[in-house]
């Protein structure tokens, strides 16, 4: 082999190392719920999938094993559910994935009325591409018309606590949450954020992976916080690492797309437009004036710039209403 075909070699061997620095091979694997309704309005079976995979990307893996799957009721007791085995198909090809459903129980107080958690904790799981053994407690907080319950616990041995009311949030909120292991505050733990897209709408190309999964810490009382920055389904998971075991409690989080628009507020409009008009009477005034006193010009001058004044306020009120 020549000098040059080494070369050559080398540079291909370079390109790919960087290749797979960018697209993310270690990109976390999370598992969660995408149940088909995150704010009921009547008591029917809410069908939930449960999925392995990279959320943001769309790269679904073969599910680990559960180890038990449940919802906590309004009124903080369990009930748990049994999972079907069903297949999703994700960017690049299909896996094995689970489906539960629960029911509001109209058995309960306010015939049901509340906040259901649906919960799943998975036997460990090590992923040799990444070289991480990780054991997942999911939770996922589902509205049913009362607001009672959303911060119970669901006493898995990794939970994260929403301080936030999980529900009801617009983009742009801030998102407060306690780490519990084994139902103690862990401080200084690491937390990821990653946001789920549905096959085939995340961004192409993808961004960076810093920009994929965020991260942040939790302080003395095991307290974290960050800000809600798009519509959509949010995926959290607070890692502890106990004998090379990443042991992780994940909570989801769902923003809605926009709040209702309320009535737009036209009292600032309605005040220009009576000055305008105020204005307008006096310049006619004035004009007749004008024929007779030449010193008037002067007020006339005054009123034509006090109308555009009035005038580009207008327009400004106009495209910031616009804005909205
Ligand atoms: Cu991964």
């Amino acid at each position: 082999m020549n000098k040059k075909a080494i070369k050559t070699e080398a540079s291909i061997l370079l390109a790919m190392f960087i290749l797979i620095g960018i697209t993310g091979i270690g990109s976390a694997h999370f598992n969660f719920f995408l149940p088909d309704e995150w704010s009921m309005d009547t008591s029917t079976a809410n069908e939930v999938e449960i999925i392995w995979g990279h959320p943001y990307e769309g790269i679904y893996f073969d599910a680990p094993t559960i180890t038990e799957v449940g919802v906590v009721k309004p009124d903080g007791t369990k009930d748990t559910l049994s999972t079907t085995a069903i297949t999703v198909t994700g960017e690049e090809g299909s896996a094995s994935a689970y489906k539960v459903s629960f029911t509001p129980d109209e058995t309960l107080d306010d015939s049901g009325r509340g906040d259901y958690i649906i919960y799943a904790d998975f036997e460990a799981l090590h992923v040799e591409d990444e070289e991480v053994t990780w054991e997942d407690h999911v939770k996922a907080i589902v509205h049913y018309k009362g607001s009672t319950g959303w911060d119970h616990k669901t006493g898995q041995i990794m939970e994260i606590v929403p301080l936030t009311r999980p529900y009801g949030l617009e983009e742009g909120f801030v998102f407060v949450g306690q780490v519990l292991y084994n139902g103690n505050p862990l401080a200084d733990a690491s937390v990821e954020i990653e946001k789920y897209y549905p096959v085939g709408e995340a961004l192409d190309p993808l961004p960076e992976e810093p920009m994929i999964t965020r991260e942040t810490k939790t302080d003395a009382n095991g307290v974290f916080s960050f800000t809600l920055d798009e519509p959509g389904i949010w995926v959290t998971a607070a890692t502890n690492t106990v004998n090379e075991v990443d042991i992780r409690g994940i909570l989801q989080i769902y923003v809605e797309e926009t709040f209702p628009e309320g009535k737009t507020d036209t009292s600032a409009i309605d005040a220009l437009s009576s000055q305008l008009a105020t204005l307008s009477d006096k310049v006619a005034d004035l004009e007749e004036q004008t024929s007779t006193v030449g010193d008037n010009m002067y007020a006339l001058v005054a009123l034509v710039i006090a109308i555009i004044a009035v005038l580009i306020a207008l327009a400004g009120i106009a495209k910031g209403s616009k804005k909205k």
